[in-house]
């Protein structure tokens, strides 16, 4: 049966998504990533004016320092520009550029700073709207000290000893492992305790009174933790009777407009330990809860859209290669179903925008032959889309390809489509 509704074009889509949502990204069609979130703030520059700040950061967004400093320039609206070093294969001139040849790095008025924490402070220095340090000297000089002693404290270094060590050495004993881990646990929560104490020196949710470089410095690893220790270890920071202050922290951090685009999924700081450093997940273990309400965020529904849309080429080939249906299908058939993953693409798009399918799935009834062929082929074509939809799914890694309340509408979304579907 035809469908009632013809699912527009890729360039008509893009352009309504594009026109309805409120984030800029760059599309570099054959590149990995083939799109990349711009500075929120590029429209206070005046037409041909160059951003004060150039931010090198790593190409995949999983690094946690870059992270820090992304979220500083969002924080401070300064308008920057982004260079992605691809972290497997430095460019010969970044590495020229930079002693430690790491990133991040950035260029404020042209000139280098490089190591997250010197660029935080350069940024404090050099742009004083929306300041990120207490202007109270006392309270200004407890918190340089904070972010001074960042390094040295113990808080982060054990959680990551807690989630990777024990897997390492192989050469211990199932019971001995199990002894070990616990002991690393608990010097774990016994950081965290302090943590939770410090959290209490000032009123309010944050370190100091306000937001500031002190919560920027522990954000990106807090949140990794605090993502894969439950997946990994089964320990959860966040649904801890014994952290209150940490875990409004953790809250009031997600909640902050500057972070919305920036932050990672849960589910993506996953599938970095297990595809970055082969952690293997603990059996029963369950990804911390995703927000809600996020998917039902017009503005994030029409990033999904756009940002696919903008992608669609590399999406269908990656489908193509990565999912498994290539092995299934004769080279003949190849155009056949390219085309029908192309639909299906493009109606997962048109249900972000449009927030229901005016074409149903589900199979016709047949009573003549003819509408036997014709139910066997649109039952055909929805598995070819089922398993598309479902490899790209989890494939969604944030904030690379989209922001995190982005990639739970385009998750929420494909969910929907495939109870459809079956
Ligand atoms: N202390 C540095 C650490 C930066 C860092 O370790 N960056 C990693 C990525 S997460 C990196 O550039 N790794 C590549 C390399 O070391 O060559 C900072 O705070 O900026």
């Amino acid at each position: 049966m035809e469908n009632p509704v013809k699912v527009p074009e890729w360039n008509e889509l893009l352009e309504i998504a594009r026109n309805r949502t409120t984030v800029k990204w760059k599309t570099n069609v054959n590149q990995s990533p083939a799109t990349v979130a711009l500075s929120s703030h590029l429209s206070k520059m005046t037409q041909g004016e160059k951003p004060p700040v150039v931010l090198y950061r790593d190409t995949n967004a999983w690094c946690p320092f870059c992270e820090r400093v992304w979220l500083a320039l969002e924080e401070k609206q300064i308008p920057f520009e982004i260079e992605l070093i691809n972290l497997r294969d430095k460019p010969q001139w970044y590495k020229d550029m930079v002693p430690t040849g790491r990133v991040p790095a950035v260029k404020i008025e042209g000139e280098l700073v490089y190591e997250s924490k010197d660029i935080l402070l350069a940024l404090e220095q050099k742009f004083d709207g929306f300041p990120l340090l207490p202007k109270e000297p006392e309270k200004r000089s407890v918190a340089l000290e904070m972010i001074e002693v960042f390094e040295s404290n113990d808080l982060i270094k054990s959680g990551y000893q807690f989630l990777f060590n024990s897997q390492q050495n192989t050469e211990i004993t199932p019971e001995e492992k199990e002894v070990e881990l616990l002991s690393l646990q608990t010097t774990f929560e016994t950081n965290l305790d302090h943590f939770e104490e410090t959290l209490g020196k000032y009123p309010g949710v944050y370190f100091m009174q306000e937001f500031s470089l002190v919560d920027i410095m522990y954000t990106p690893h807090l949140r990794r933790l605090a993502a894969n220790l439950p997946v990994f270890r089964g320990y959860s920071i966040s649904n801890n009777d014994r952290f209150p202050r940490i875990n409004q922290w953790l809250m009031a951090i997600d909640q902050r407009q500057a972070y919305q685009r920036i932050k990672p999924t849960p589910r993506t700081n996953n599938s970095v330990m297990k595809n970055a450093f082969s952690l293997q997940p603990i059996y029963d273990s369950k990804p911390e809860p995703q927000a809600e309400f996020a998917s039902l965020e017009k503005d994030y529904r029409m990033e999904a859209a756009g940002r696919l849309s903008s992608n669609y080429q590399t999406l269908v080939a990656d489908i193509l290669k990565n999912s498994g249906i290539k092995a299934w299908v004769s080279q003949e058939s190849l155009p056949t179903i390219e085309s029908v993953i192309d639909l299906y693409l493009r109606r997962l798009v048109y249900y972000l925008i449009e927030g229901s399918l005016p074409f149903s799935d589900r199979s016709v009834d047949a009573k003549t032959e003819q509408q036997n062929e014709v139910k066997e082929k649109a039952t055909a074509d929805a598995a070819v889309g089922a398993i598309a939809l479902a490899f790209l799914r989890n494939r969604v890694c944030v904030p690379r390809d989209m922001s995190a309340n982005a990639a739970v509408a385009f998750q929420t979304a494909i969910d929907t489509i495939l109870s459809c579907i079956y």
